[in-house]
């Protein structure tokens, strides 16, 4: 049974995770109407993935016991300066899912919730894999700079970096 505590920090984290979700969505629109079809596509398989990782949190509530409730959410931005800034946006958003996992961890061992401490470690890893793909998608992004050749190729490029971090989250599990 999950102490009152940890049920309230879990909860939390199914509306970050229900926002990050609404974030790329968000962006994907955004890159839609620009015409970046293969940014687009990138975002919509991540808020795609981010309603995964609210779900999973839900499920595992209910299952110890608690009640996952579901909340109303924070409305994204929904208008971005550039595709560069939108992808900072995107990164730093990353970090702050990450110390919010972080933080939920360490309520877990306050809580002396083993179980939910070794459950969490999936997202822990998913973490450290989605800062790391913002970092790769940012490199490029630096290294095409106002390049309107590069931005054709990176919007093509990124749509592999889905697919590959797709595949990766597959074998993974
Ligand atoms: Fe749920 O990992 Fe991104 O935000």
């Amino acid at each position: 049974m999950l102490s009152k505590k940890l049920e309230k920090a879990l909860n939390d984290q199914i509306q970050i995770e229900a926002e990050s979700s609404q974030v790329y969505l968000s962006m994907a629109s955004w890159a839609e109407v620009k015409g970046l079809e293969g940014i687009a596509g990138f975002m919509y398989g991540h808020s795609d993935e981010e309603r995964m990782h609210m779900l999973k949190l839900v499920k595992y509530v209910n299952e110890r016991g608690g009640h996952a409730k579901i909340s109303t959410l924070k409305a994204p931005k929904t208008d971005f300066v550039s595709f560069q800034k939108m992808f900072e946006e995107l990164y730093q958003h990353e970090i702050f899912v990450s110390n919010s996992i972080n933080d939920l961890v360490h309520v877990t061992l306050e809580e002396k919730d083993y179980a939910t401490h070794n459950f969490l470690q999936w997202y822990v890893a998913e973490q450290l894999e989605e800062e790391a793909l913002a970092r790769t998608v940012l490199d490029k992004i630096n290294l095409i700079g106002n390049d309107k050749g590069g931005l054709y190729l990176f919007d093509r490029d990124v749509q592999q970096i889905t697919v590959e971090s797709a595949a990766s989250n597959t074998a993974g599990e």
